[in-house]
C-alpha cells in the first residue's frame, strides 16, 4: 500500500515536474499551441497555400502528400483495386491517418521539436544579405521564396512522372495530356479556357526549342507567372487579351481594361491605391492615366505587347507571395517596431513562424483567377 502511495506521488511530481518544465516562459507569455500541419491536400488547382517556414516541416508534408498523391493515382490509373466501401473493415485507411498523427505529434513533442532551437539554427541561414543579426522583410522574402520554389518544383517532378510516359526526362507535346480534372471539367473553370493547354503554351514552355520540355522548361509551362522565359511571358499577354476580349476584336479596349484588368492591378497595388474610391463613372481616371500609359503606340487599344509591362502583376507571382508572407511575419513579430528581426524577437514570436503560416484557411486576399496548382 505505502509503496503504491509512494509510486503515486512520484508520478504526480513528475507530470509537475514537465509541465513546470514546458510552461509558457521560454514564449513569454504565449499560450502554447498545438502545431499543425496541413491536413488537405488535393490534385485540383486551388489558392495558394503558404509555404511552411521551416525546411523540415515543409518535408513532413511533402512526405504526406506523395503518399496521398500516390494513393490518388493508382485510384486513377486502377479504380478497381480500391477497397469497396461496404466490404472493407474501417480499419483499412488507418495506417495514413496515423502517420500523419505521427508527424504531427512530432512536430508537437517538444524534445524532439523545440521551436527555439529551430529559430536559433534557421536564423543565420535566413540572415545572409548581409550577415547583421538583422533578418530584414527582403531575407525573409528570399528565404520564403526559396522554400516555395523547392515547394513547386516537387510538385512538377510528380506531375513529370505522371506525363512523361516513356520516362526519358522529357515531356513532348503528345505525351501531354490534361490532367483528368481538366478534362472533366467545363471550360472556364478555374479562370481559363481550355487554351492553357493548347500547343502554343507548350511551345512557349519550350525555351531551347528542342520540341520536348525538361523538368525546368516543364515547371515553367506548369507555372509561367514564375518563370523567365519571355516567350510564356508573351504567351501570358496573348491569353489575357483572348480573356479580356469581350467584343472579340483581338485588342483591349478601355472599357474590356475598366472591367477586367484594372481592379486586378490596383488590387495588386493595394498599398498606393487602397484609399481609392469606387465608383464608374468619376472613378476612372487613374485607369485613364494607366491606360494611356501602357497604349503606347496611341491607338486607343491594348495589345498583348503592350500588357507586357504588367502581366506580372496580373499574375501574382511566387515573390509576391513570399513577400505578403515576411510582411505579415514581421508586422506580428517585430517588437521594436524597426521594421527587422532579430533573433530574439523570432524565439519570443515563435507562433507567428509555427502556426499561423500552416492554416489552411488564412486569408489570401485577392482572387487569384490564374493561380495554377
Ligand atoms: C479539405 O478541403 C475541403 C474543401 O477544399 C473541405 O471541404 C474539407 O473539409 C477539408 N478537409 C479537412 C480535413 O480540412
Ligand atoms: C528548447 O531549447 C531551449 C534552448 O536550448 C531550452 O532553453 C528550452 O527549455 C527548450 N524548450 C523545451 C520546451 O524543451
Ligand atoms: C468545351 O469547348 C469545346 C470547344 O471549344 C466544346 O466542344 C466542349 O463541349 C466544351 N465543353 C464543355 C464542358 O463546355
Ligand atoms: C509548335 O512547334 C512545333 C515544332 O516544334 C510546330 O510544328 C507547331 O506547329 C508549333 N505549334 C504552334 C501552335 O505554334
Ligand atoms: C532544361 O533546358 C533549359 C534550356 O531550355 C536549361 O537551361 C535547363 O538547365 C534544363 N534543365 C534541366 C533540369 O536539365
Ligand atoms: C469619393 O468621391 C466622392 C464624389 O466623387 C467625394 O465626395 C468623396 O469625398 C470621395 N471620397 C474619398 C475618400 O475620396
Ligand atoms: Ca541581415
Ligand atoms: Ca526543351
Amino acid at each position: 500500500m505505502a509503496k503504491a502511495l509512494i509510486f503515486v506521488y512520484i508520478v504526480v511530481a513528475a507530470v509537475l515536474l514537465l509541465f513546470l518544465s514546458h510552461s509558457p516562459r521560454t514564449f513569454s507569455g504565449h499560450r502554447h499551441r498545438r502545431l499543425k500541419l496541413r491536413s488537405n491536400y488535393t490534385l485540383a488547382p486551388s489558392r495558394h497555400h503558404a509555404v511552411p517556414f521551416d525546411p523540415l516541416v515543409a518535408e513532413l508534408e511533402r512526405h504526406r502528400e506523395d503518399k496521398e498523391w500516390e494513393k490518388q493515382l493508382i485510384h486513377q490509373k486502377h479504380p478497381e483495386l480500391d477497397p469497396d466501401p461496404d466490404s472493407a473493415p474501417a480499419h483499412e485507411s488507418q495506417p495514413e491517418w496515423e502517420d500523419f498523427m505521427d508527424a504531427e505529434d512530432y512536430l508537437n513533442d517538444e524534445d524532439k521539436f523545440n521551436v527555439t532551437n529551430r529559430l536559433i539554427l534557421l536564423f543565420p541561414k535566413i540572415d545572409v544579405d548581409p550577415a547583421d543579426w538583422f533578418v530584414t522583410e527582403h531575407e525573409l522574402t528570399q528565404w520564403n521564396l526559396y522554400q516555395a520554389q523547392r515547394e513547386v518544383l516537387h510538385r512538377t517532378q510528380r506531375e513529370m512522372e505522371l506525363h512523361d510516359k516513356n520516362h526519358d526526362g522529357f515531356v513532348s507535346f503528345s505525351e501531354y495530356d490534361p490532367p483528368s480534372w481538366a478534362q472533366n471539367a467545363d471550360n472556364e473553370s478555374f479562370g481559363y479556357d481550355i487554351g492553357w493547354w493548347k500547343e502554343e503554351h507548350f511551345n512557349a514552355s519550350d525555351a531551347d526549342g528542342d520540341g520536348v520540355l525538361n523538368l525546368t522548361e516543364f515547371n515553367d509551362f506548369l507555372h509561367p507567372a514564375d518563370s523567365k522565359n519571355p516567350k510564356l511571358h508573351q504567351w501570358l499577354c496573348k491569353e489575357e487579351v483572348r480573356e479580356r476580349d469581350t467584343d472579340r476584336d483581338g485588342k483591349v479596349n478601355f472599357k474590356e481594361f475598366f472591367h477586367g484588368l484594372f481592379d486586378l492591378v490596383r488590387n495588386y497595388d493595394e498599398e498606393s491605391h487602397n484609399d481609392s474610391n469606387h465608383s464608374d463613372n468619376s472613378m476612372d481616371a487613374p485607369a485613364r492615366v494607366l491606360f494611356g500609359q501602357l497604349d503606347k503606340d496611341g491607338d486607343g487599344y491594348l495589345s498583348d505587347a503592350e500588357l507586357l509591362p504588367i502581366i506580372g502583376k496580373l499574375h501574382p507571382s511566387e515573390h509576391y507571395y513570399a513577400k505578403q508572407q515576411a510582411d505579415y511575419i514581421i508586422s506580428q513579430a517585430d517588437e521594436d517596431k524597426d521594421g527587422r528581426l532579430t533573433l530574439t524577437e523570432m524565439i519570443e514570436n515563435p507562433y507567428v513562424f509555427y502556426s499561423a503560416i500552416f492554416n489552411d484557411d488564412e486569408d489570401d486576399d485577392g482572387d487569384y483567377h490564374d493561380e495554377f496548382r
